[in-house]
């Protein structure tokens, strides 16, 4: 039986949380002092961990949080987080019980909505919404003047209803051509332009807008990848108005190491084939940690030197081909620094042709995450190393 505040087994993500407050508040020092971070921790922190992160926001300037769904709002709230928190993705109208409930703002964008929803409010109490507004993401959104100007209508009728932002979200703004990102940003002042009463919150910066356009901050924006210390798109990395701190790393251990001989074959397929007399070590993460097999070939750090996976990828384990004999239990990182090496996040994600959003995402939640403050772990009620 596992034992609470214990893993066991010897592969873990560690995020450092001192990563997190530098970014959050080197942001915060950028802006000017009106203008509010609202730290999107949606999908449990990008996969760093949705309570830690949301901490650490809170702590180095963030005042808002934002997520994507209901449950993730309220997985926060039980896990004791007081401060607002804004809902991106579409509520089921039956769901804003809940919404009042647990105190959780709600983004609308649909009239039809608002009448269904009327239906479940309940009497004495105000839900808080955000409006959010199309301008171009073609996702979700209220897309023309009309159909806004009904909406606010619709809302303000309604003394259980609050309107407390309007905001928006950007396609292009990590992309060199601003030509649709300009367009994005007219169409929202023209929009805004019906509303008479302007909310307290007005919203449409992502990382990128934050770190590049002061014309999109209005009072508040929304940090999401630029927070974990990951650049928004390779092609504005050189226009960074502050080193960002990547905060995820990816380590486990050797668990297996033996010597090969010439011909000798390694992993599902028999695919690798060793050439000569050769040390091979065996890790235990594999594809449904989201370690998936198109990371074959790709190098992992032992005693600070890059070394290959060799062979299929497995399920819950690969190979990598060492130099010499290294003995089991030795440290190998797969993602982050070691002795003067790094692999970072946008390495693994050039290898899977992906963005770097989605390689922590993918660690899926068997890998348990770790917490380090001033260069140590933290000891936390959930999981302890064991040595
Ligand atoms: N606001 C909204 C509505 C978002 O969907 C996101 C990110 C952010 C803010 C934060 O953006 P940033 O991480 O670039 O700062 N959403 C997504 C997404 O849906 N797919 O990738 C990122």
């Amino acid at each position: 039986m596992q034992e609470q505040g214990f893993f066991y087994r010897d592969t873990w993500v560690e995020i450092d949380l001192d990563c997190i407050s530098e970014n959050v508040a080197s942001v915060k020092k950028l802006l000017p002092e009106n203008v509010d971070i609202i730290a999107v921790v949606k999908a449990n922190g990008y996969g760093h961990g949705d309570l830690k992160v949301a901490e650490s926001a809170l702590n180095a300037g963030a005042s808002y949080l934002a997520v994507a769904f209901m449950d993730e709002a309220i997985a926060l709230r039980n896990k004791g987080i007081q401060a607002p928190i804004l809902v991106l993705g579409a509520t089921r109208p039956e769901d804003v019980e809940l919404a009042v409930k647990f105190d959780i703002t709600i983004t609308v964008f649909q009239l039809e909505w608002v009448k269904a929803a009327q239906s479940y409010l309940p009497p004495d109490k105000v839900l808080t919404v955000h409006i959010k507004l199309d301008t171009g993401m073609g996702r979700i959104g209220i897309r023309t003047k009309d159909e806004l100007t009904a909406l606010v209508q619709s809302i303000s009728n309604d003394d259980r209803m609050a309107i407390e932002g309007i905001f928006t979200h950007f396609a292009t703004a990590d992309e060199l051509d601003l030509q649709y990102f300009e367009k994005q940003l007219d169409l929202f002042h023209d929009l805004l332009s019906v509303v008479k009463e302007r909310p307290k919150y007005i919203h449409c910066s992502n990382s990128a807008a934050s770190l590049r356009f002061p014309s999109t901050y209005f009072n508040a924006v929304r940090l999401g990848i630029a927070m974990y210390g990951l650049t928004p798109s390779p092609e504005i990395e050189h226009e960074l108005p502050f080193p960002l701190k990547e905060a995820f790393s990816l380590r486990s251990r050797l668990v297996h190491v033996k010597k090969l001989d010439k011909g000798d074959k390694v992993s599902y397929g028999a695919t690798y084939e060793a050439e000569e007399e050769e040390w091979i070590g065996t890790i235990p993460i594999g594809y449904a940690d989201g370690w998936i097999r198109r990371l074959q070939g790709q190098e992992v750090l032992v005693e600070g030197r890059r070394v290959p996976i060799v062979g299929r990828i497995c399920m819950d384990q690969c190979m990598v081909k060492l130099p010499h004999f290294v003995p089991v239990g030795t440290t190998v990182t797969l993602i982050g620094k070691q002795s003067n090496e790094f692999i970072s996040v946008n390495e693994i994600a050039q290898k899977l042709e992906t963005i770097n959003y989605e390689v922590p995402c993918i660690i899926s939640s068997r890998v348990p995450r770790l917490y380090k403050k001033g260069g140590k772990i933290v000891v936390l009620k959930n999981y302890l190393l064991p040595e």
